[in-house]
């Protein structure tokens, strides 16, 4: 794998076409596509069973299944990672984040970006095909160097890895601070009232989770306890900064606000949108609007409310005339979970949602729950409408992708993981699918492998993250599935199966050791 050092962005990217296209010019030119605005929509936590259009009857989605009607639905779409921060990571860099350690965990809230500057970035190859790009919504990949001061200019940060602009939730929903960042200053900051975060040791007077029970409107299961904001312990303390506080039932509206209105500043000219949701992580708090909307308790109201901010965005793009123009993808950042530390009634669910559909396990496991999530393509004219494919495809392609759907070269090096996948994008099946093999990363940090319709779970890959405990006994050796035959892995065929095992632990042993 070729060292990022070696390539410095703005000596190695080679714009092929922009002269040629003229700018912001979106027109086609001899006969090949025009070049689209992106819209990436990443949702939290939302797993495989989650939407109408995947087969969920309790929830409503009725935005999201008119976006899978007027593309393309993926059903081997996978999150690079079981958890946040390493998709993210992934999606952002087109390198599988366990090849770099401090994109590999889930960051706190006062964690360093965790992204090399001198990486070439997915935002960044857009950016180099004179794009406007945006990052609007949940962060967590880090700002700043060592521990982040949420005091004065917080950089480097997104606009340091190829955003113009940004509009952030730092890191989680969960995690201190909880307050929103934009273009790396905290919104309704006072010098007055500094701000403080601590992650370990409790810092200021304010009450916690574990000392004051009683204030809290939301319990927690497993951890939370720390400072109370809003009603809601979190993980890790905060003080200072109340002005600047979020109201968690309003961050759904304040980012789809901010993200239409991107939309419609930005519609004369080519821009790329990363709008990443905090629908459905915990602690879900819907908008009173939506709460005892769905058949699936306070989880499908916030799966209710995502779909409305999707629809909002679809909208805003029709509005501005730009639908036609625009390339949308929607997926999520890992697989569905219940409780994930919170007592929202998702623990004790008995609506009878899945939330991974027929998929075993839940977010942070190896099991296809934790992986594999819904994943749609919209580009009317381009991308086969009211479709379905079965290409294995994953956000840690996109930047290859994109590249190729801009006509931007990308250096060796940059995206090293990252295949592009437009043929997969604008044909059903196309000749040659473009990749047979994905690295799965799990929350605890095992890695599995999924070659064809085989997928491979090493020795104890599956430990390491609360939810993932949810799926019942891992087995003690490898786990081997024919996902073709058995999609909820209920039949391990390791024993039956040896040398495929030993091929499929080979092909990871060299992927892991050898770069792509
Ligand atoms: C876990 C949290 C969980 C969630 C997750 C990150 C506990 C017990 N669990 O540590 O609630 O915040 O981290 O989720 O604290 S993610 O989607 O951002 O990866
Ligand atoms: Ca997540």
């Amino acid at each position: 794998m070729a060292t990022s050092a070696k390539f410095p962005r703005l000596l190695v990217f080679v714009v092929l076409v922009s002269g040629i296209l003229g700018g912001n010019c979106l027109a086609a030119q001899d006969g090949k596509p025009p070049r689209p605005n992106i819209v990436f929509i990443l949702a939290d936590d939302i797993g495989y069973g989650d939407l109408g259009c995947y087969g969920a009857t309790l929830v409503k989605t009725p935005n999201l299944d008119r976006l899978a009607r007027g593309g393309m639905r993926f059903v081997n779409g996978y999150a690079p990672s079981a958890v946040c921060t390493p998709t993210r990571y992934a999606l952002m860099t087109g390198q599988y984040a366990w090849r770099h350690a401090p994109g590999s965990r889930i960051l706190s809230g006062v964690s360093p970006l965790c992204i090399p500057r001198e990486r070439p970035t997915l935002p960044g190859v857009i950016k180099h095909a004179d794009y406007t790009t945006a990052v609007i919504g949940k962060w967590h990949l880090g700002l700043g160097e060592g521990e982040t001061n949420y005091n004065g200019l917080i950089s480097p940060g997104p606009r340091d890895v190829g955003f113009d602009e940004s509009f952030i939730i730092p890191a989680t929903g969960d995690r201190t601070p909880c307050v929103y960042v934009q273009n790396g200053e905290v919104v309704g900051y006072d010098a007055n009232d500094p701000i403080r975060v601590s992650y370990g040791k409790p810092i200021g007077h304010e009450p916690t989770g574990a000392k004051n029970p009683e204030l809290l409107t939301m319990k927690h299961s497993h951890g939370h306890d720390n400072t109370i904001i809003n009603g809601i312990g979190r993980i890790g303390y905060m003080t200072g900064g109340k002005a600047a506080r979020w109201k968690d039932e309003d961050i759904a509206d304040t980012i789809t606000n901010r993200a239409v209105s991107f939309i419609d500043s930005h519609k004369d000219a080519p821009f790329f949108l990363y709008f990443a949701t905090h629908d459905v992580h915990v602690p879900r708090v819907p908008h009173p609007r939506f709460r005892g909307t769905s058949k699936h308790g306070t989880r499908g109201d916030a799966i209710q409310e995502l779909d409305a901010s999707v629809g909002r965005i679809l909208d805003a793009l029709e509005l501005a005339g730009l639908t036609e123009k625009t390339l949308v993808v929607f997926t999520s950042d890992n697989g569905g979970v219940m409780d994930d530390g919170y007592i929202d009634g998702s623990g004790d669910d008995k609506s009878g949602h899945k939330c991974n559909g027929v998929l075993r396990g839940f977010k942070g496991g190896l099991y296809e729950g934790g992986t594999r999530v819904p994943f749609i393509v919209r580009w009317p004219g381009h991308v086969p409408s009211d479709a379905t494919s079965r290409a294995i495809i994953s956000h840690v392609d996109m930047l290859a992708t994109f590249g190729a759907i801009l006509k931007v070269e990308v250096p060796r090096g940059a995206g090293p993981d990252s295949i592009n996948q437009s043929s997969a994008l604008l044909e059903v099946t196309p000749k040659n699918p473009p990749r047979d093999t994905l690295v799965l990363h799990g929350g605890g940090g095992g890695l599995a492998i999924r070659q064809g319709d085989w997928k491979l779970i090493p020795s104890g890959g599956t430990a390491g993250y609360a939810a993932a405990k949810q799926t019942g006994k891992a087995a003690r050796g490898p786990e081997l599935y024919n996902l073709a035959n058995d999609p909820s892995e209920t039949k391990n065929l390791a024993s039956e199966e040896p040398d495929r095992v030993a091929k499929m632990t080979d092909r990871l042993r060299t992927i892991r050791e050898g770069g792509r």
